[in-house]
């Protein structure tokens, strides 16, 4: 499904594996460790190799890894991508505990992390829906929100975002919330 902005913009959802789609920067799923893991984490690390976590090693080194709500930035190494975007989603508790703040804050983060750096399409999975235990309906509510604000806005360099689901349910589910929360832009 795709969604186009009145400004040209397009957020697109697709079903896949993230490490395939070619991009300019692909947002992993990290943990505040930066150490790596399972799900998407761990794919992005299988398939971009060794140099990705040699990079995180350096960034831990410095500052000890990565607050919650925030990103830090890897080259992709044989990733389809120039960077990756290490992002720590919440770990979900009962979501009154900053964890929609803290979820829309990665989003923002990476959007700003892509416009420094000249990123013109971005990938997201769905983030902290996994091993994070997020609810996929309110994870989705927050993703589509923060990244159309973003697309609609007028200083954006990013041109495409693309939010990647993992399986034909989530897929569903946020063309659903798409088609409600964002009808004045669906095709
Ligand atoms: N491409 C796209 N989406 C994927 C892929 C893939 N290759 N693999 C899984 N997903 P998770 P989190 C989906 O658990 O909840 C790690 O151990 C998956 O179906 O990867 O933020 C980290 O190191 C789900 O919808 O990330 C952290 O410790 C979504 O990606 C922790 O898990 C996110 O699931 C982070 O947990």
């Amino acid at each position: 499904m795709d969604i186009d902005f009145p400004n040209g913009k397009k957020l697109r959802l697709v079903i896949g594996d993230i490490t395939k789609i070619r991009v300019d920067a692909i947002v992993n799923a990290a943990n505040s460790g930066l150490r790596g893991g399972g799900g998407v984490d761990g794919a992005i690390h299988r398939a971009g190799g060794s140099a990705i976590m040699r990079e995180l090693d350096e960034v831990r080194g410095k500052t000890g890894g990565c607050p919650t709500g925030s990103a830090v930035v890897t080259a992709a190494g044989a990733l389809p991508a120039q960077y990756v975007f290490h992002a720590v989603g919440p770990i979900y508790r009962d979501g009154r505990h900053g964890e929609p703040a803290q979820l829309a804050a990665c989003y923002r983060k990476c959007l700003e992390l892509a416009e420094e750096r000249n990123v013109r399409t971005i990938s997201f999975p769905a983030i902290s829906t996994g091993a994070y235990g997020y609810p996929a309906q309110e994870a989705a509510n927050i993703a589509l929100e923060t990244v159309a604000a973003h697309l609609d806005g007028a200083e954006t360099r990013v041109r495409e975002v693309l939010l990647v689901l993992f399986d034909a349910g989530f897929y569903q589910l946020y063309q659903r919330t798409a088609s409600h929360s964002l009808s004045n832009w669906i095709k």
